[in-house]
């Protein structure tokens, strides 16, 4: 079961784990009701409800959760106390029903937002301080202590992974402080020009959701007995400014013209780090990114190319 299915990272692995175990063995949900979405193996749950929950787990023996449906970063700010309740009841339930052993495996995404403004910027660690300023970011860490708790106190078998700013084409981002690292693509193919709202010399670590979704999946397939994180794995891909990306974007749309607007997100983007080592993941299961920034803006570009039928 995936929650959260109709989201940015969700429609893409929904479609990733189905071709391995096939569709009727992944249950997509979200909040929307399933006259509105196009899928044979989709039932509605808004993951607050967790009577709901728990009945779609025994209904459809539901053994392993990704459990992805959360609020991201710059959206929890304008409602925090609704962002902490939504990021934190429902994974607590979640582990409740692996400590049940009504599952036997749950993933839970966390992110580079659980390190604040103390943390170093570059190359930073996984047991990095860590004092996150944001709700979102808050809520993440306290995610990643439980999630601790419950395998160590109780055996549950949850990973995580701690994703950078993730870049795609198939759905827009769902309110992050890094989205403008997927806006700028479509105004790069539709206007020619973007606006951003972070400013120019903002680094941030990123990554390409093929990698993201390809991190995913060896993680869940990796033998417990080599994982030695339980809280979050650091994730490393790609690492850039809103002017590099302008630069590497002007290879393929030499016309593309950037200007810069910082609003409250940058505020958020400047607790977080620029780039992350991730030796660890490396060495417990073998992680490595396959796409460089220029591997990157090309697949982007092509792709949304044709989804919005732009002239090249
Ligand atoms: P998204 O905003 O694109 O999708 C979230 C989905 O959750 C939406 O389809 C939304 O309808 C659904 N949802 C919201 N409230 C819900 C509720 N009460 N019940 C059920 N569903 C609900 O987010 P995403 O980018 O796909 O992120 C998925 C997970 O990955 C989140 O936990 C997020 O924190 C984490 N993450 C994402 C990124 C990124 O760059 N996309 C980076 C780090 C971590
Ligand atoms: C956000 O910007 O909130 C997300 C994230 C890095 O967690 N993309």
């Amino acid at each position: 079961m995936v929650t959260g299915a109709l989201g940015q990272i969700g429609s893409e692995l929904v479609a990733s784990l189905r071709k391995i175990y096939g569709n009727h063995n992944v249950l997509s949900t979200d909040l929307k009701d399933a006259s509105e979405v196009d899928d044979e193996y989709y039932e509605k749950l808004d993951v607050n409800d967790t009577e709901r929950i728990s009945d779609l787990v025994q209904k459809h023996q539901i053994d392993t959760v990704y459990h992805l449906a959360a609020m991201l970063s710059a959206t929890a700010e304008k409602i925090p106390m609704k962002a902490w309740d939504l990021n934190m009841n429902s994974l607590l339930h979640f582990l409740e029903l692996a400590r049940e052993k009504k599952i036997s495996q749950l993933y839970w995404p966390s992110s580079i937002a659980i390190f604040g403004a103390d943390t170093p910027k570059n190359n930073t660690e996984q047991n990095a301080l860590a004092i996150p300023t944001t709700v979102y970011g808050i809520s993440k860490r306290s995610g990643e202590y439980w999630c601790n708790y419950y395998h160590k106190r109780y055996g549950v078998d949850v990973r995580s992974i701690r994703y950078p700013g993730l870049i795609s084409w198939k759905t827009l981002p769902g309110g992050g402080t890094t989205d403008y690292a997927v806006d700028i693509f479509y105004q790069a193919l539709e206007t020619g020009k973007y606006e951003c709202f972070l400013s120019e010399e903002t680094a941030l670590p990123m990554m390409y959701m093929n990698d993201a979704i390809r991190a995913t999946i060896e993680l869940m397939q990796a033998d417990p007995e080599k994982l030695s994180i339980r809280t979050s794995y650091n994730l490393n891909a790609l690492s850039f400014t809103p002017k590099q990306l302008t630069e590497a974007i002007q290879k393929y749309l030499p016309d593309f013209e950037i200007s810069y607007k910082p609003d409250f997100r940058q505020a958020i983007a400047d607790t977080w780090p620029a780039s992350i080592d991730d030796s660890i993941a490396q060495k417990d299961w073998n992680w490595k990114p396959e796409f460089d920034l220029d591997a990157m803006c090309k697949a982007m570009l092509e792709n949304l190319k044709i989804k919005l039928g732009v002239e090249s």
